[in-house]
């Protein structure tokens, strides 16, 4: 194992995180990244990984700018780790739509020092949100344990013999084009059926460059190539993703469809956030990626418990 964290997959509604034994005594994670709620004595529930983002750009979505600084950066991820995410998710590239391409080199000198702050201080597991092989490479040179490719191993060919080589977990996201020009590539005629073929289809090529079938997680891509009334139906659809047989990860947080159907301000997404999330968890989602983890723990514990009394389809 060369990381100091692994991500397995557990079944299709869970993933769990292994620790390295060598790095146990550089963690510091604090007792309450709990994987499971305890309803009664004998009721014991499998809750979903929160992964907390931390965008290391001038210029992502919603908190671009904040964390340029690796101080800033690690101390956010120590906030967001004593919330209770279980990684987090160091990104050097906006995706947002519109959103330019930024040179290997620069993504490198935005997220290198962060991964390292957060391998020597906080010990949690690392996903990096690249879509380049070098970026990968040198990420998880650092002890990264994820890489998280929103472009589902389109944009770089190298990607995913760069993530077997390591052993490392791999993000599948669905988009369409680049963040350039994916807002125009927003139509569909199966949208489910189209999403999960291309998620089986990029998985497969995954496992056949060497990335171990059970470290790979697919993701519906909501707000990439997709319109607010795609991003809900996918939501809804999350199970037969599940089909596939890989955990299913979603990101919803603060993202604009959230603003369109909630038809509030950009300030004020997180009650549209948590619902959305809810849903997600509700249709057994194992991770979800999002920005206010302390706000999202409860609501993460009621959708699975209720979830959980779903009579059985
Ligand atoms: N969404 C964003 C970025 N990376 N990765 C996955 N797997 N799934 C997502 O839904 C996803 C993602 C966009 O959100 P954010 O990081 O907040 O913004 P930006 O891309 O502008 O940095």
């Amino acid at each position: 194992m060369k990381n100091a964290f692994q991500i397995q997959s557990h079944s299709t509604r869970s993933i769990f995180l292994r620790r390295a034994s060598s790095d146990k005594r550089n963690d510091r994670r604090p007792a309450s990244v709990r994987r499971s709620l305890r309803l009664s004595t004998d009721h014991v529930i499998r809750l979903p990984a929160i992964m907390g983002i931390l965008n290391v750009t001038p210029d992502s979505f919603s908190d671009g700018g904040r964390y340029m600084d690796p101080a800033r950066a690690l101390a956010h991820a120590a906030e967001m780790v004593e919330a209770g995410a279980a990684l987090v998710d160091v990104g050097g590239e906006s995706t947002r739509p519109g959103a330019p391409e930024v040179p290997a080199q620069e993504e490198l000198r935005r997220i290198l020092p962060v991964i390292k702050a957060l391998r020597a201080k906080l010990g949690c597991p690392i996903s990096v949100d690249t879509r380049k092989a070098s970026v990968a490479e040198a990420a998880l040179s650092e002890g990264a344990a994820l890489i998280n490719d929103v472009s589902g191993l389109q944009f770089d060919p190298a990607m995913a013999r760069t993530v077997a080589r390591f052993g490392a977990g791999l993000v599948i996201m669905h988009m369409r084009g680049t963040p350039a020009t994916m807002t125009r590539l927003a139509r569909y005629h199966d949208l489910i059926g189209e999403v999960k073929t291309y998620l089986a289809r990029q998985a497969a090529r995954a496992v056949e460059a060497g990335v171990v079938r059970s470290r790979i997680i697919i993701d519906p891509g909501i707000g990439f190539a997709k319109k607010a009334s795609h991003n809900s139906r996918l939501l809804a659809a999350l199970p037969m993703l599940g089909e596939l047989g890989y955990p299913v990860m979603v990101g919803v947080s603060r993202k604009s469809f959230v603003r369109t159907i909630s038809g509030v301000g950009p300030e004020e997404l997180l009650m549209g956030t948590a619902a959305a999330v809810a849903v997600a968890v509700f249709n057994d989602a194992a991770i979800v990626r999002v920005h206010d983890v302390g706000a999202i723990v409860p609501v993460i514990k009621m959708a699975a418990a209720l979830a959980e009394e779903r009579a059985p389809s």
